[in-house]
């Protein structure tokens, strides 16, 4: 098999350089671990920044999330039992953020992609990338745990991987520059057949911790709240969750509307940055290079970001042999990937109770909270983040 790109991984950052380089006649493969049905049942993030609804509507793939998806204007912020209401639309000149799941946007991004002919391999894993540092890159992959190996050759490869990947310890250890921050917390995420409790998503620091109030469509919600990283599932009974949520999110003449859950699990909180995002025609893109805690919505975005970044240099490389955009693209996509871990640390640290802060620190989250209150250029920095900072080139 050949391409002129070999792409790792159908999540967002895959599938968008998929269809930004084949607009612009670029061909690539897709190879992707799991089956279409995992990938596109995979409950991940909400919100997205209005620049990625504006480029899924170029691109020719808005058209159901239009339909379906809602927009909102802002959040609530809660602390001391008390609600305020950020206007991300009027601080922004009309911006808005459209919540609509992740899995949705692959869903219709793969659609689009197998009708234009596009290729994914799905269930073929990655096993290495070689002559990176070379001109003729390879990825040897397996289709199945049994599989015999078999090359993708290609001009270059782009490891859209995830995480936990193997793109990027293609890398060679000591040539990558990686930082990271653990946080002693993680989310309790569930999903709830239950009507819409709040007209907007609520971000709540409460005493026992922070609850997020999300929402799925009118009659499935999803819901957050803060817990031990390392704590089992099977500790949580639904009643226990339903009780932490009522109280976490308390309101005076407010009550959380209820429902059967039929989804929950625990993840970690991490920031992390590999800035070693090329190693000669090996590219990282999204959580692959970057993860961001979700309590600022911005992984995925971060990850749509990073490719759109990275189909310009490509399309400058094979359309006008030109090698500095690419050579420049770790540079160009970080000064955005840290503006990002910038602004999720601070939601985070803002908005969770963390035992091993001090009181200092907890009254200066408090401060921070309350200056986003009264004082209209905090508030515009928060919404400005939120819904999705300009790019710069
Ligand atoms: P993904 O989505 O992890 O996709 C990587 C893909 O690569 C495949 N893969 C391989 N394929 C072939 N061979 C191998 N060896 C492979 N190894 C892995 C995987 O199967 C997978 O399909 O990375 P990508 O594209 O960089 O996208 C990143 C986003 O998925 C992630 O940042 C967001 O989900 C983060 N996130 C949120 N981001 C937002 O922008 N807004 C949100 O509201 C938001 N909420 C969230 C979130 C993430 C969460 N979790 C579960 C971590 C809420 C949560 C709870
Ligand atoms: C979600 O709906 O899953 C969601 C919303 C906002 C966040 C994180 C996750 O900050």
């Amino acid at each position: 098999m050949r391409a002129q790109v070999g792409i790792i991984g159908a999540g967002p950052a895959g599938l968008f350089l998929a269809h930004l380089l084949h607009r612009v006649g670029i061909e690539s493969v897709i190879l992707e671990a799991r089956s279409r049905a995992e990938v596109e049942g995979t409950v991940r993030a909400g919100v997205l920044e209005h620049w990625v609804t504006d480029l899924m509507d170029e691109l020719g793939l808005g058209t159901r999330m239009r339909r379906e998806a809602h927009q909102h204007d802002g959040i609530t912020l809660q602390w001391n039992g008390e609600r305020h209401h950020v206007d991300i639309a009027g601080l922004t000149s009309g911006r808005h953020v459209t919540v609509y799941p992740q899995h949705e946007v692959l869903i219709d991004l793969i659609e689009a992609r197998l009708k234009q002919g596009g290729a994914i391999v799905f269930g073929a894993s990655a096993v290495s990338i070689t002559g990176a540092d070379g001109d003729t890159p390879r990825i040897e992959f397996r289709r199945g745990p049994d599989g015999a190996l078999e090359p993708l050759h290609c001009d270059y490869v782009v490891a859209a991987d995830g995480f936990h990947g193997p793109g990027r310890r293609a890398i060679p250890e000591a040539m990558r520059c990686e930082y990271q921050k653990l946080y002693p917390f993680g989310w309790l995420g569930i999903l709830a057949r239950a009507p819409l409790s709040w007209h907007e998503l609520i971000y709540a620091n409460q005493n026992a911790g922070f609850a997020l109030c999300s929402t799925r469509s009118a009659d499935v919600q999803r819901m957050y709240i803060q817990c031990d990283p390392v704590d089992d599932i099977a500790n949580w009974s639904d009643d226990r969750i339903w009780g932490e949520l009522c109280s976490r999110l308390a309101c005076d003449g407010w009550t959380l509307k209820e429902g059967p859950i039929f989804q929950k699990g625990i993840i970690p909180l991490r920031s992390f940055v590999c800035e070693t995002m090329q190693f000669g025609r090996l590219f990282l893109a999204g959580d692959a290079a970057h993860i961001v805690p979700p309590t600022g919505a911005k992984g995925l975005n971060l990850a749509v970001a990073d490719v759109v970044v990275l189909a310009r240099a490509l399309e400058a490389r094979f359309k006008s042999n030109r090698q500095d955009l690419l050579d420049g693209y770790a540079s160009r996509a970080l000064r955005r990937v840290w503006k990002a871990e910038r602004f999720s640390w601070y939601m985070t640290t803002m908005l969770h109770r963390n035992d091993q802060e001090s009181a200092f620190e907890h009254r200066i989250h408090l401060a921070d909270l309350d200056l986003v209150r009264t004082n209209r250029s905090a508030a515009a920095a928060l919404a400005e983040n939120y819904v999705g900072l300009p790019f710069e080139d």
